[in-house]
Parts: C-alpha cells; sequence; structure tokens
C-alpha cells in the first residue's frame, strides 16, 4: 500500500515517516510517498482528484487506486467509504494460480473440466475437481488424459480456469 500526500510542502519524508508511525503503519507494507508539486498534480488530476489551500489548511477529495503487479490499473475508489476488504476481493481476484494435471472429462454443456490436480498453493491441495473455463474454446486445448498446465482466477462467481496447454 502507498499512500501519498497532497501536501508536498509541508510532508517531507521525515513528516510521513512520523505520521506513518502515529498511524501504527508497518511499513513493510504501507509506505508514503512525496514528490514535486508538479508531479503530485498530474497524479491527482490523472485519478480525477482535486485539492487546494484554505485557511492554512489543504482541502481535498480522496482516491484510492488498486493496480496490479503489471502496474495496470483496477480499480479506482472516490473517498473513504470503501472497505478494505473490498480492496482486498479486488486484489484476489487478480491472483492467478498455476496447476498442472491430467484431464479427467469435459463437459462441454457445463463448460467445465474435471482435472486432477496437484497442490495448489495458497488455494487447496491435491483433488480431483472440476474447473469451469473462461471460455468455451478453451475446451478444446486439452483431451481426456492430457497432462495440462492451467492458470486459475478467483472471480465473483468462483474460481475459473484461464489459460490451459497441454504439457
Ligand atoms: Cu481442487
Amino acid at each position: 500500500m502507498l499512500t501519498i500526500t497532497v501536501d508536498p510542502e509541508y510532508d517531507s519524508p521525515k513528516v510521513l515517516r512520523d505520521y506513518g508511525a502515529g498511524a501504527g503503519a508497518d511499513f513493510s507494507m504501507w509506505q508514503f510517498a512525496t514528490g514535486t508539486a508538479d508531479e503530485i498534480k498530474r497524479l491527482a488530476t490523472f485519478f480525477g482528484m482535486d485539492y487546494w489551500p484554505e485557511n492554512g489548511q489543504i482541502i481535498h477529495s480522496l482516491r484510492t487506486a488498486v493496480i496490479d503487479s503489471e502496474g495496470k490499473l483496477v480499480k479506482v475508489y472516490s473517498g473513504n467509504s470503501w472497505k478494505p476488504i473490498e480492496a482486498l476481493q479486488e486484489l484476489r481476484s487478480l491472483r492467478k494460480y498455476p496447476g498442472a494435471r491430467v484431464v479427467q472429462a469435459i463437459d462441454r454443456e457445463t463448460g467445465t473440466l474435471q482435472i486432477e490436480h496437484k497442490d495448489i498453493e495458497g488455494l487447496m491441495t491435491s483433488m480431483d475437481m472440476p474447473f469451469r473455463v473462461k471460455d468455451r474454446s478453451m475446451l478444446d486445448a486439452a483431451s481426456v488424459g492430457d497432462q495440462v498446465e492451467f492458470t486459475l482466477q478467483s472471480e465473483d462467481a468462483g474460481l475459473v480456469v484461464t489459460s490451459i496447454k497441454k504439457k
């Protein structure tokens, strides 16, 4: 997590560090940044955020952006009414789990592949189970008995195979 100030004149790295410490931030997961006034203005404008000085204070709106590991912007929350769990779910839906195993059955009606998969780290241990495929054409990528490598993605409706190839 990265928090960026809109008051670079006041918020020096030292001020930000003290602020973070006061907020109980674990700096291995939550960092604070500043920049030049220009850089911050450009960033804020990109995210549709506004701020201006008034009576010795900076009045500002808030934006929270979820960005994936490839730098793609996934979601922008306005204000502070979002909950950490929502951002977490957003991030979880992006996580891909590679898995490799044999195809046991292909069900074209339901768009699922029965796969005997090995341990999928952080998700589940080895088992034989059906997986939905993202796109029906992926059902043609493998035949029953094939050793495959596949990638899973977590979506609202559950796990879905987003890529598959024969080994
Ligand atoms: Cu499983």
